[in-house]
């Protein structure tokens, strides 16, 4: 049982205004395996005028010296990278595999990608006459949810701190393990005193007072739309910056050409790690309609060979992350075979020889059509539906019919051909045959989200843009 009953404010841990706790589930057991402080309004204020009153310090302390600090901070993290990944597998069900070489590793990448932009990042650049100037924007209210735990919040602390900025993270209350790790690993690395404070807590207890903040500049948000929207209502009255990664329904258009094969089974099993509870994940597969009864065998073959099982062992998927989304999934599953779509492997209940946990079964579904809720909600779990195209026009239309706009794939042997698709597509992130880049933006069109994170465009949602005009008077000098 994991035990962390302090809030971490101004570079110290302490008690929580009130003394509640929450209850973290594993959802590997479904038992209780820790509980964390609590926080509420009255700690948002402290943490909050902690880090204002920080900002000073750390908004003009000279750039050699915050990456000296952000240097501190890479060895602390890797010695924790071991505790952060064991975490994860607790909190989240993250298989360990996944947890050390992928969740650990990003957050790894963030820090090391935001080291390298410092070092070489123009603060201020003169444009003819005119001086702009880049500054950070102030304290920071970052909050973040548990499907990458890590990873998200790692993309939002290191370029704040990067940039100068001061923050309040509240992770989400149903993976705070990693966040309090997170804090010792700042704590250990000698980040000054209310540069970064934690307050963790749920939605309407922290979430809610953070966003809503006068004294907070800007908020950085990646969860649900529902809360996107909230958090940018009760951010109104203060006009302060919000910027949303909320989520999407990622179209993976599979080209016709040599490659399908593979192509088809790669993408199942891109869309099944992490239990298909990532945001960018390739959950609509767009095959060519003649070729749509070769696409069902080989993507009933991919996900008959994912392995589902106890997160600690070598399995290729653990659970989802609570009952809450494993009803989400059950539902959206039920409501697929309702609608009238051919479930082509998996389906409702838990895979067999699973009875505790929240095991979903690994799912595909052919023949859906776009009116159809499986077509068009964020179902957030293992369960991939097949679509068919006449062309590639068609495949681009259904690609973007979506509310959501955050990524899109493409999969293909000519780079050019793919390159044209993905530039038709509506969306703020495209990959090309699974590539991979830190300096990337990352960020969604349409109900995604606003504001681009990862690499230099991270950068930018922490910084405000002062011009400076103005000419020496003639004769001057
Ligand atoms: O997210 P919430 P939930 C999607 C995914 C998932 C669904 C619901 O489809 O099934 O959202 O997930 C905090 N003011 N994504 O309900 O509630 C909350 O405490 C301020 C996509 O778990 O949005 C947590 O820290 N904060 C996504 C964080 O928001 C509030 C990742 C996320 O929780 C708040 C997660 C409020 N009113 C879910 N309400 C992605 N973009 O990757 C909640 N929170």
């Amino acid at each position: 049982m994991r035990e962390h009953l302090e809030l971490y404010v101004g570079g110290r841990w302490t008690d929580p205004a009130e003394p509640r706790t929450m209850d973290v589930v594993n959802p590997a057991t479904e038992r209780v395996c820790g509980r964390v402080a609590a926080g509420s309004a009255a700690d948002v204020d402290r943490a909050v005028a902690a880090a204002r009153e920080a900002f000073a310090g750390w908004s003009t302390t000279a750039v050699k010296d915050r990456l000296t600090v952000l240097h501190e901070v890479l060895n602390a993290y890797r010695e924790r990278a071991d505790d952060l990944a064991e975490a994860l597998t607790e909190e989240m069900g993250a298989p360990t595999a996944l947890a050390h070489g992928a969740q650990v590793q990003l957050g790894l990448g963030h820090l090391t990608t935001a080291i390298e932009i410092l070092g070489n990042f123009a603060f201020e650049e003169q444009r003819g006459a005119t001086l702009i100037v880049r500054e950070p924007i102030g304290v920071c209210g970052l909050i973040t949810p548990w499907n990458w735990p890590l990873n998200q919040i790692a993309v939002k602390v290191f370029p704040a701190l990067a940039t100068g900025c001061t923050m309040v993270l509240k992770p989400s209350e149903q993976s705070p393990f990693t966040g309090q790790i997170f804090a010792e690993v700042l704590h250990a690395a000698g980040v000054p005193a209310g540069v970064f404070n934690l307050v963790q807590g749920d939605g309407p207890g922290v979430g809610v007072p953070l966003a809503s903040h006068p004294d907070v500049d800007m908020v950085s948000f990646t969860g649900s739309v529902r809360a996107g929207i909230d958090i940018a209502t009760n951010a109104a009255p203060s006009v302060k910056r919000v910027t949303q990664e909320l989520g999407g329904k990622g179209p993976h258009i599979v080209l016709d050409d040599d490659a399908f094969a593979r192509n088809v089974g790669k993408g199942v099993v891109a869309l099944m790690g992490n239990s298909g509870q990532t945001c960018s994940a390739p959950s609509r597969m767009l095959v060519p309609a003649a070729r749509m009864e070769e696409a069902v065998g080989l993507a009933r073959q991919a996900a008959s060979g994912v392995t589902v099982g106890d997160p600690r062992g070598d399995a290729m998927m653990g659970p989802v992350s609570s009952a809450a989304q494993f009803e989400k999934v059950q539902a959206l599953i039920r409501r697929g075979i309702e609608e009238g779509a051919t479930l082509v492997i998996g389906g409702t209940g838990r895979p067999e020889g699973l009875e505790r946990g929240y095991y979903v079964r690994p799912t595909v579904f052919a023949h859906v059509t776009q009116d159809m809720a499986i077509a068009r909600e964020e179902i957030f779990g293992p369960v991939l539906t097949l679509h068919g195209y006449d062309d590639v026009d068609h495949a681009v239309r259904l690609a973007n019919d979506t509310e959501f706009g955050l990524a899109g794939h493409v999969a293909g042997q000519d780079l050019d051909t793919a390159r044209d698709v993905a530039r038709r597509i509506r969306a703020g992130w495209i990959a090309i045959n699974e590539g991979f880049d830190f300096g990337c933006p990352f960020g969604g069109y349409k109900k995604s989200g606003n504001g681009r994170e990862w690499g230099e465009f991270g950068f930018h949602d922490y910084l405000e843009v002062k011009g400076i005009l103005g000419y020496a008077p003639a004769g001057a000098g």
